[in-house]
């Protein structure tokens, strides 16, 4: 699948980050992505991630007691900002679990990497700094195990492939 071409104002900053070495220590990156993609590797820090347009979902998870409401970005979102170019994306997480993901699934459904519940930012105690969120309760589709595993936590890194 390839995404339209838009303009790239993130590759740009990513790039200033990775060229400059000062930047470079004060930023913290939460979010690696690479494989087929511009520049072929990218590494991101909240602030960037925070200045895609900010979506919500209230949903239920198959973790945490009654609706939540998440926000965060569409992950749609990033991988056209990244011109990538790919069937699926292999997402990582701190604890190495790593499950594949069509991207057929962003583009169906406004699947958010979560960067608050309920207005608190996520911690890596709490599943952060991101955790991939589906839009599971307006879409029965989406009560399913298979999505399940898709709602990888504590996501380290993004892989197109
Ligand atoms: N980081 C991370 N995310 C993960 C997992 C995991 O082990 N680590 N397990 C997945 C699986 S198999 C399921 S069913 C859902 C629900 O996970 P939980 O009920 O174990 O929290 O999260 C998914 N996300
Ligand atoms: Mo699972």
């Amino acid at each position: 699948m390839k995404f339209p071409t838009i303009s790239i104002p993130l590759v740009a900053l990513a790039t200033a980050v990775f060229a400059n070495p000062e930047t470079q220590a004060s930023q913290d990156r939460i979010l690696t992505l690479d494989g087929a993609i511009a520049g072929g590797e990218i590494a991101l820090t909240r602030a960037d991630v925070l200045e895609f347009p900010q979506h919500q979902i209230v949903t239920t998870t198959s973790v945490t007691d009654g609706p939540q409401t998440f926000e965060g970005f569409l992950i749609r979102d990033l991988l056209q900002a990244l011109d990538a170019d790919g069937d699926v994306v292999v997402a990582r997480a701190l604890n190495d679990y790593q499950i594949e993901i069509p991207i057929s699934d962003f583009e169906c459904f406004d699947v958010i990497g979560a960067l608050s519940m309920g207005g608190v930012p996520l911690s890596p105690r709490d599943k952060g700094p991101i955790w991939i969120v589906y839009p599971r309760d307006d879409h029965p589709e989406l009560q399913d195990i298979r999505y399940d595993t898709r709602w990888v936590w504590q996501l380290v890194s993004l892989h197109v492939q």
